[in-house]
C-alpha cells in the first residue's frame, strides 16, 4: 500500500526529531521508505502561543494494514518521549497518517484520510512537493488542486540545507 505521512515537532531539536522518526519508521519490517520531502519551517496552526514547528511529509510502502501501521507510528512517538498533552499543543514528535491508499476509514480510534489535510499549508506544501497528483479520496480533488484552494495563510518555509 503507498501511504503518507505526516511529521512535525515544536519541542526540542525538531529537525534532529523529525529525521528520528522517519529513521525509526523505516527500520520497521513491512515498511518502505520511499520518499522524503524537504523540511519546513512552519508557524503554530490551531494554539498559537507555541513555538514554529518542523513538519515535513514522507512516502512509503507498506504491507501492514493501516491499524498495524498507526500502531507502529504511535509506538515511535512514545519511545521518543512524546506525552500527551493538550490536543494541537507542543509535542516533541507527531506523527500523522495522512493517506491509506485510496482507503477511507473510520475507527474509534483512527480517521484517514487525516480530516485536517485540506485545511493546512504546513501539510499541503511539503505533500504536493512529493505528490501533487495524488488524489485525495474524499474529495476527488488533487493535492495541487487542494492547495490551491487553501485559505490557511500561516507561514510556511522550506529550509536551506
Ligand atoms: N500540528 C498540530 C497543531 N498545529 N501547526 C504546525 N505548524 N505544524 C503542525 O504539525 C501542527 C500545528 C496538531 O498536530
Ligand atoms: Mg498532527
Ligand atoms: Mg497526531
Amino acid at each position: 500500500m503507498l501511504c503518507y505521512i505526516g511529521v512535525g515537532s515544536n519541542l526540542g531539536d525538531s529537525l534532529k526529531n523529525c529525521r528520528g522518526a522517519i529513521e525509526g519508521l523505516s527500520g520497521i519490517v513491512g515498511i518502505e521508505l520511499t520518499t522524503v520531502s524537504s523540511f519546513y519551517k512552519t508557524e503554530p496552526v490551531g494554539m498559537e502561543n507555541q513555538n514554529y514547528f518542523i513538519n515535513a511529509v514522507i512516502e512509503i510502502k507498506t504491507t501492514l494494514t493501516a491499524q498495524k501501521l498507526f500502531e507502529a507510528m504511535q509506538n515511535i512517538e512514545n519511545t521518543m518521549g512524546r506525552q500527551r498533552g493538550a490536543k494541537g499543543g507542543p509535542r516533541i514528535i507527531d506523527l500523522d497518517l495522512l493517506f491509506y491508499g485510496q482507503n477511507v476509514i473510520h475507527e474509534q480510534n483512527l480517521i484517514v484520510p487525516h480530516p485536517e489535510i485540506h485545511k493546512r499549508r504546513f501539510v499541503l506544501e511539503p505533500l504536493s512537493e512529493i505528490a501533487s497528483y495524488f488524489i485525495h479520496p474524499s474529495f476527488g480533488l488533487s493535492i495541487r488542486g487542494l492547495k490551491d484552494r487553501l485559505s490557511d495563510n500561516k507561514k510556511v518555509e522550506k529550509i536551506k540545507e
